[in-house]
């Protein structure tokens, strides 16, 4: 059986995950290719609300709030699942790494921090978005009205991030995204993942493993 390829998209505050995610879901589905995008966390169920409230002043300890992040996205893996088997490609905006990588910034150990998300479907190909300069995030729309959005923070994030990448063994497809204009950073992106979401993936969704 042929199903959709499952693309995520990680990456630093503000580097342009939803725009991009956004845009090439109606890209495939102008040239007849199905698509769905699956955003994380899902703000729309009765833990992504909890999760909203979080994030824009709430009180959690960091472990609960850890292990909310994980269950938004356990809650959707039925439909994940399904729409990639329906042959649609899957595009992912922040998944575990975004989970793990926040946390363990915080100071959460990084082994526990990835365990409830083992198993979840894994991603096919993975699209990470930097800034060359972590602090250009503050030049662009909305920054600092969330609770992460500090550079120090970030810089801590995005070294959580990079040992994710260095453990992909190059497999992790890094766009700089500093300066470019959103039409180039869409076409890398067609560069990457085009001609698999044309073909479509022969492989069964493995569990993520870590
Ligand atoms: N979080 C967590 O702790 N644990 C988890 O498990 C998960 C998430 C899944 C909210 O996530 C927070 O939750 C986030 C991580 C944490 N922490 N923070 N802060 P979110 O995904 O909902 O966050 P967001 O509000 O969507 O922001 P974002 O993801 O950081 O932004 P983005 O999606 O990468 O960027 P964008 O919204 O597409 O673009 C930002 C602005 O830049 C906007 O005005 C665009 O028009 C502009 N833009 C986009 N591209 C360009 C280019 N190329 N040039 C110039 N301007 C551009
Ligand atoms: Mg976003």
């Amino acid at each position: 059986m042929t199903r959709g390829p499952i693309i995520l998209f990680e990456g630093l505050d503000r580097t342009g995950k939803s725009t991009q995610t956004e845009s090439l879901v109606d890209a495939l589905r102008r040239v007849g290719i199905g698509a769905e995008l699956f955003r994380f966390p899902n703000r729309e169920t009765g833990l992504g609300k909890m999760i909203n409230a979080y994030l824009t002043g709430g009180s959690l300890n960091d472990e609960t709030a850890h292990l909310l992040f994980s269950a938004n996205r356990w809650e959707c893996k039925d439909a994940l699942v399904a729409s990639s088997e329906a042959g649609n490609a899957v595009v992912i905006d922040r998944y575990i790494f975004s989970g793990v990588a926040y946390s363990a910034a915080k100071g959460l150990e990084r082994e526990w921090c990835v365990s409830p998300d083992l198993g979840l479907p894994s991603p096919d190909i993975v699209i990470f978005f930097k800034f060359k300069d972590t602090a250009k995030a503050t030049e662009r729309g909305q920054y600092g009205e969330e609770r992460y959005e500090k550079v120090e923070f970030q810089k801590l994030v995005r070294h959580e991030f990079e040992k994710f990448e260095e453990e992909s063994s190059g497999s992790w497809n890094v766009v700089y995204v500093d300066d470019k204009p959103i039409a180039e950073v869409a076409e890398e992106v067609w560069q990457i993942v085009g001609s698999v979401c044309e073909k479509g993936i022969e492989d069964e969704i493995r569990p993520f493993q870590w």
